[in-house]
């Protein structure tokens, strides 16, 4: 009989070193791509490896999470199939989610009603594309408690990751220890670690009982990486899964291997120019290997001549549906639908979200411009960042980022 396997996906982030683009919606709702979504691809992932019964669990702000996930994500329930939200519980008390563990631990009910034999806990934040099926048979074939999935990581993000060492048989976790301050780098890449993808397969009883064991402990924090593996590991349960062995169907030369953790807001822009080289970093138009969405009904992408006959033009760029580029040229940008860019205005390296207006001759590099945001004709962003400093919020690497509906005073 075939394996039963039910898999809980971990979207209760609040994603706090995204803000402003957090500030109202949670993190795996956060915008991606032009038309996508990020849990669009953790979903996605599961959806093509087969795996059809999936709980997202949610809590902080998440309402267009929800939305979205009840729009794109309806699957058809005759075969027993389902993508459901569910929301923090409160049945222990009027008390939030106290961390991932605790997440899990109140949702025991879910996984006794579905008795699956192994559990997949995926986080919703990242971009890439992942064959899952490799992960759990890898598991199922070496009987551990858990299964981490791992990948190399530069020694200098070792404090943002689950920093993983194994032991002589390159399989059983010696050591977890979770965003360090200090560690040494892999003996072979002194400049690299091997970091936790926040991605795990558990045998269902072994979860069950890390939970409720971690459940009643005062002293934790109920996180899946700074309790639940630690413990496992010191029971000698859990091995690490290289995600360098994972093979997804369609994945170019240049994109296997592609996983990015899309934290702060200079990996969620750097992230987007992964999407537009001539020959992407990360390939979208994989189509053995879709990842799904929904987006709404707009027609084609429009480019016109705008403003004294300027031609309305994009290059390198990522043009989504419902868009209309009259007169203004477009450079190494990422544009999702509705957005309207005027004549003369230039963007350059820029991602612009649903429903911006662009001025005429506006000048917008280097930025990201959530929701709804109108740009007055004639405005500079990204020009003068001591200027933008005084009125948006710029990354450490100089991204000028504007909140939804943020309403701009062309004085300012
Ligand atoms: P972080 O991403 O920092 O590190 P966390 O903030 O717990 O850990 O988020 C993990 C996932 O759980 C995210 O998808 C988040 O949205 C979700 N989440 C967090 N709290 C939740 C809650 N109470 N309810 C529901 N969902 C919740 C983790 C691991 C590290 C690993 C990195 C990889 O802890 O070991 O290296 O992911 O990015």
């Amino acid at each position: 009989m075939a394996v039963k396997v039910l898999a809980i996906v971990l979207a209760g982030g609040e994603g706090k070193r995204l803000l402003p683009l957090t500030a109202d919606r949670a993190k795996p709702g956060v915008p991606f791509g032009g038309i996508y979504r990020l849990i669009d691809f953790v979903l996605s992932n599961l959806a093509n490896g087969g795996y059809l019964k999936i709980v997202v669990l949610t809590q902080y702000k998440s309402h267009s999470l929800d939305r979205h996930i009840s729009k794109t994500w309806r699957m058809s329930t005759l075969l027993g199939n389902y993508v459901t939200p569910v929301p923090a519980q409160q049945r222990l008390g009027p008390r939030w989610f106290a961390g991932s563990a605790d997440a899990i631990y109140q949702s025991l009910n879910l996984i006794n009603d579905e008795a699956p034999d192994y559990v997949i806990v995926f986080g919703a934040d990242h971009i890439y594309r992942m064959n899952p099926q490799q992960m759990v048979q890898d598991h199922i074939a070496s009987g551990a408690s858990v299964t981490v999935a791992g990948i190399r990581q530069p020694k200098s993000m070792a404090d943002q990751f689950g920093v993983i060492e194994v032991g002589a048989d390159g399989r059983r976790i010696s050591a977890f220890r979770e965003k360090p301050k200090e560690t040494e780098g892999l003996p072979d890449a002194p400049d690299e670690i091997f970091a936790s993808m926040g991605n795990y397969v558990f045998s269902t009883r072994a979860l069950c009982e890390a939970v409720s064991r971690d459940a009643a402990d005062p002293d934790s924090k109920h996180d899946m990486g700074g309790n639940i593996i630690p413990m496992l590991v010191e029971k000698g349960e859990a091995n690490v899964y290289d995600f360098r062995d994972n093979e997804v169907p369609g994945s170019t030369e240049r994109d296997r291997g592609y996983w990015r953790d899309v934290g702060t807001l200079d990996s969620f822009y750097e992230a987007h120019m992964d999407l537009i080289s001539t020959l992407p970093v990360f390939n979208l138009y994989n189509h053995e290997w879709p990842i799904y969405t929904n987006y709404g009904s707009w027609p084609p992408a429009k480019f016109v001549h705008g403003y004294e006959g300027r031609q309305g033009r994009a290059v390198d760029s990522m043009i989504s549906p419902g868009v209309v580029v009259s007169g203004a040229l477009v450079e190494r940008s990422v544009v999702s639908p509705r957005t309207r860019i005027n004549s003369w205005a230039h963007v350059e390296g820029s991602v612009l979200m649903d429903g911006v207006d662009v001025g005429r001759n506006a000048i917008i590099r280097n930025a990201i411009i959530d929701k709804n945001v109108v740009i007055p004709p004639g405005m500079e962003i990204g020009v003068d960042l001591e200027r933008d400093r005084k009125r948006f919020t710029v990354s450490d690497a100089g991204i000028v980022v504007i909140g939804k509906n943020h309403r701009i005073d062309p004085d300012e």
